[in-house]
């Protein structure tokens, strides 16, 4: 439980000012789980393009790119991070959502005539809402 709560901690950082401030009031911050994706750029995609996830999970979002450098900007927070060339490494984003919702997220490195397409999605499900 120690490890979650700092990864909590953490998260709060990589969010907007005011989802961050939110946060302590969610009712279920024990139950925290991450899940791990793994991402793959290249002119003029991501792959996956779509990622499943569920209120109060942290998603750990690992991007390598197989081509030039990208970016990862989820439009509406603050997170913006820098895809390196391939072979040069991943770049690892924190995100969680504490309400239901579709994120987009789109390339923010200039990378060439395809570069607008290059989007995907953070869909967040609260699968107990849905049983009620
Ligand atoms: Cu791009």
């Amino acid at each position: 439980m120690r490890t979650a709560l700092a990864l909590a901690t953490l998260l709060i950082v990589a969010r907007s000012t005011s989802d961050a401030l939110s946060f302590p009031q969610d009712p279920r911050p024990q139950t925290a789980a991450v899940q791990i994706v793994e991402v793959t750029a290249e002119r003029f995609s991501f792959t996956p393009s779509e990622i499943k996830t569920t209120v109060g999970t942290t998603l750990q979002i690992r991007l390598r790119s197989d081509d030039t450098n990208h970016g990862f900007r989820i439009i509406g927070t603050d997170v913006n991070i820098e895809i390196p060339k391939r072979g040069r490494g991943t770049a690892t984003v924190m995100f969680t959502s504490d309400r239901v919702g579709r994120y987009t997220w789109e390339c923010s490195h200039l990378c060439g005539a395809g570069h607008s397409f290059m989007r995907g999605e953070i869909v967040v499900r609260d699968p107990a809402a849905e049983a009620r």
